[in-house]
C-alpha cells in the first residue's frame, strides 16, 4: 500500500484533475491525502465530492495556513503504508510513481530528482532556477546533504523512517530536514521533468524564501 501525500493550498484548479490522473493511471494499491489549510477556494469541497467517487481518498482539515511541512506530517500521522510526497499543482507527473515505488521497494528513501540524465524543469523562468540553484548551494554547503536533488518537493520513503525523523522545517523543504538526519539512509534517485504549475497562484514568496533560511538554521542546530 502507498499513501499519497498531498498538501494544498488554494489549488481549486488543479486538484480535480490530479486525483482523477491518479485513479486512473496507478494500477498500484494507494490511498489518497489531502492536506489543505482550509484554502478560501474551496480546494476541500472538490477533495470531498471526489471521496463519494473513489474510496481511497482521506482528507485532512486544517483551520489556517500552517506550512508545508507540517502538512506532511499531519498526513503521514493517518497514513495506512509507505509515503509518497507530491505537489498539487501537476509539476510532478503520476506516471513516474511506480518507478519511484519499486526504487522504494530496495531502499529507505527515493527523491524524484529533476537533475539526472532524462530529466529537467520546463518552463521556470530564470529568476526561479537562480533561488533554486541558490538555495540547492546553501543547503550542500551548511548541511552537506549530497544527492543530486535534494530540494525536491516530490519523494518517496518507508513509514518507519519517516516517523524517526524528528521534524523542524516549517516550509517547503522537509526532504532537507529527512537527508540532514539521516546520512546514511539507502538513497535512490528516479528521473523526471517538472513542470510549470498548471494553475494557479504559486506560494514561493519573500516569506518563505525567509523561512527556507530559518529552516536550515532549524535543521543545523535545533
Ligand atoms: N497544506 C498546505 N499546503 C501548502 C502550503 N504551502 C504550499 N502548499 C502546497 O504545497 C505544494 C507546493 O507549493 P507550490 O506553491 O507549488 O510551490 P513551488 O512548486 O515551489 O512553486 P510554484 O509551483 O511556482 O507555485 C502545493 O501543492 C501547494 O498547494 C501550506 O502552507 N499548507
Ligand atoms: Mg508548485
Amino acid at each position: 500500500m502507498l499513501s499519497i501525500i498531498i498538501p494544498t493550498y488554494n489549488e481549486s484548479n488543479n486538484i480535480f484533475l490530479l486525483i482523477e490522473m491518479l485513479e486512473e493511471e496507478l494500477s498500484l494499491k494507494h490511498e489518497i491525502i489531502v492536506v489543505d489549510d482550509n484554502s478560501p477556494d474551496g480546494t476541500a469541497t472538490i477533495v470531498k465530492q471526489l471521496s463519494k467517487k473513489y474510496d481511497n481518498i482521506k482528507l485532512v482539515q486544517r483551520k489556517k495556513k500552517e506550512g508545508l511541512s507540517s502538512a506532511i506530517v499531519a498526513g503521514v500521522t493517518i497514513a495506512s503504508g509507505d509515503i509518497l510526497v507530491m505537489d498539487a499543482d501537476l509539476s510532478h507527473p503520476p506516471n513516474v510513481i511506480p518507478s519511484m515505488l519499486s526504487a522504494l521497494n530496495k531502499s529507505d528513501l527515493v527523491i524524484g530528482s529533476r537533475m539526472l540524465k532524462e530529466a529537467g524543469v520546463e518552463n521556470w523562468p530564470f529568476h526561479r532556477k537562480l533561488i533554486s540553484k541558490g538555495a540547492e548551494l546553501l543547503a550542500r554547503i551548511l548541511l552537506g546533504v549530497n544527492s543530486s536533488d535534494p530540494l525536491s518537493g516530490f519523494f518517496a520513503i518507508k513509514k518507519d523512517i519517516f516517523k524517526k525523523t524528528k521534524i523542524r522545517t516549517k516550509g517547503y523543504k522537509i526532504l532537507l530536514n529527512i537527508l540532514a538526519d539521516n546520512p546514511n539512509l539507502n538513497v535512490k534517485e528516479v528521473p523526471y521533468t517538472f513542470k510549470d504549475r498548471h494553475a494557479g497562484k504559486t506560494k514561493l514568496n519573500y516569506s518563505e524564501i525567509l523561512n527556507f533560511l530559518f529552516d536550515i538554521v532549524r535543521i543545523k542546530f535545533s
